[in-house]
């Protein structure tokens, strides 16, 4: 069977299996979830991901969340000779370091800055953006020690995907990161070379601009940890 992939149309984790999906050329059905209309927080959803969040990668009997373990799966089980995703012990090193860099540092003070403010009733803080800035700096520093044009290697492999992303909810909101030179040729460079792949990051893009600018009101979700915020009438 197919592997199913549920997917949020401008989730970051989402988007970012899907690039590893369409790099490999591994065919999937897309099956998109209404985050704003609370698809998720359904138990019919909860079979899938007790954690109620998306993506959730379904390949027959095996189901599988979490965008980084989906990433791996993929590229482990139907690519398992691409560099996308090598395996030799330091390169792969780099790799997983990254992706463990960008969930728990960089994508974590950007979605804490840029995407919460948007859906519910968090502020944007200066704190906030100093806490984006010192992940960038890392992420900085890194680029420049390892001197490789990509995240992780002088190639593409899923570690550049969800930095991609993250780097991307930027770009969404309008904030400027060009102090950072070697991210942003990094980033430019990523659309150049890859512009189908882009174009799944782009696609999030226009979405995550189109909610900055009417931002929802999701008080009907009643998130369990997220307070809401009321559209103003
Ligand atoms: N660590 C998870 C994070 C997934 C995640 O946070 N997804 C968001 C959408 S981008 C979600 O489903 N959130 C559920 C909620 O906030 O209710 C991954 O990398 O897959």
């Amino acid at each position: 069977m197919v592997l199913k992939l549920y997917s949020l149309a401008d989730g970051p984790p989402s988007l970012s299996c899907r690039q590893t999906l369409a790099a490999l050329d591994i065919p999937f059905e897309l099956v998109d979830v209404n985050f704003y209309s609370g698809e998720h927080m359904t138990e019919e959803y909860a079979k899938l991901n007790p954690q109620k969040e998306i993506p959730v990668l379904v390949d027959d009997e095996f189901c599988l969340s979490e965008s980084v373990a989906i990433m791996q799966y993929v590229c482990d089980r139907y690519k398992p000779d691409s560099q996308l995703y090598p395996k030799e012990p330091k390169a792969r090193a780099l790799i997983n370091h990254r992706l463990m860099f960008n969930l728990t540092t960089y994508y974590d003070s950007i979605v804490a800055y840029a995407i919460a403010p948007i859906f519910f009733d968090y502020e944007r803080t200066p704190g906030g953006l100093k806490r984006v800035y010192m992940a960038m700096e890392i992420f900085e520093t890194y680029l420049n020690r390892l001197g490789t044009t990509y995240a992780a290697a002088d190639h593409l492999t899923i570690a550049d995907f969800p930095l991609i992303n993250s780097t991307m909810i930027l770009e969404a909101i309008d904030v400027d990161f060009s102090k950072y030179p070697k991210i942003t040729k990094w980033y430019n460079e990523f659309k150049k070379i890859h512009p189908s792949l882009w174009k799944i990051s782009s696609d999030g893009m226009k979405k995550i601009q189109y909610f900055e600018a009417n931002r929802p009101d999701l008080s009907h979700l009643n998130h369990p940890i997220h307070p809401a915020r009321k559209a103003k009438t």
